[in-house]
């Protein structure tokens, strides 16, 4: 393992483990392997520390702590069986370096040394819920996601959303829908539009948001219905802890009105 105070980054590696998708569930092993697993892949756990907090006289509020759980687990980008990934790793400031002895590129067990960046491991969601009502005057929900280190470099993260009890419909249906008057909606304009994209935080710039249409209609549904947003880091091979993670939660405003039904 290693350590950069700077960052307030610790790295682990565990050249044992096995190959994760992106759901955390297992790679199968190579087809006639006889393995069910693709076995000592290896990983890479990545975790942030929480500074200390001071008040303005100086006097310490809270003591630095470390997270008890990983912000992100990291794979090589090409894994295979036996790679050993996360032997030996490194950190300086942002910058990890990950040798996998095993690696077979330039001849059996040749080894190979990854480069990555992990600045992303220092992005989370501003909260863990946002509460928005159907009928929000801006009829959409602001999504808000805070960079906490240094700004120095432009950082790029994507987000999208899924459905928890909330229905997204895409695009092209939302529009439609906005089309028919608030009280003819029903079930079948869904709650909420399908959103995804890049968040691309400047130099500087240390909050960044997205933005979810809502749906509204006129009919009583569940009070409370929760989208998912999630956070990624495309190509990084990184599989991202829970503060890449949150829920957008929509409140019903029609008490007193029928229930909704697909109509
Ligand atoms: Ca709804
Ligand atoms: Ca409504
Ligand atoms: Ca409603």
């Amino acid at each position: 393992m290693d350590i950069d105070d700077a960052s307030g980054l610790a790295v682990v590696g565990a050249k044992h483990q096995v190959a994760l998708d992106q759901y955390k569930e297992t790679v199968g092993g190579d087809r006639n392997s006889g393995e069910k697993e693709l076995e000592r892949v290896g990983a890479v756990y990545v975790y942030s520390r929480a500074n200390e907090f001071r008040d303005g006289v100086g006097t310490l509020i809270r003591p630095p702590r470390w997270a008890s759980y990983e912000v992100a687990r990291l794979q090589a980008v090409d894994y295979d069986a036996r790679d050993l990934y996360g032997t030996a790793v490194a950190i300086s400031n942002y910058v990890l370096f990950a040798g996998a002895t095993g690696d077979d590129g330039k001849g059996i067990n040749g080894g190979a040394t990854y480069q990555s960046d992990i600045e992303f491991s220092k992005v989370a969601f501003r909260q863990k819920v946002f509460p928005y009502m159907e009928n929000d005057v801006n009829k959409r929900a602001e999504v808000s996601v805070l960079r906490t280190g240094p700004t120095t470099d432009v950082l790029v993260v994507s987000y999208s959303t899924s459905d928890i009890t909330a229905v997204g419909v895409d695009a092209q249906k939302f529009a439609a829908c906005s089309l028919i008057p608030i009280s003819d909606r029903h079930d079948r304009c869904g709650d909420y539009q399908q959103t995804f994209g890049d968040l691309t935080f400047d130099v500087g710039i240390s909050a960044k948001s997205f933005f979810i249409p809502i749906m509204d209609n006129g009919c009583y549904e569940h009070p409370m219905e929760y989208i998912r947003v999630s956070l990624s880091v495309p190509g990084s091979g990184a599989i991202l802890g829970e503060n890449f993670v949150a829920k957008v939660r929509i409140d019903d405003d029609d008490k007193i009105a029928e229930p909704c039904i697909d109509k």
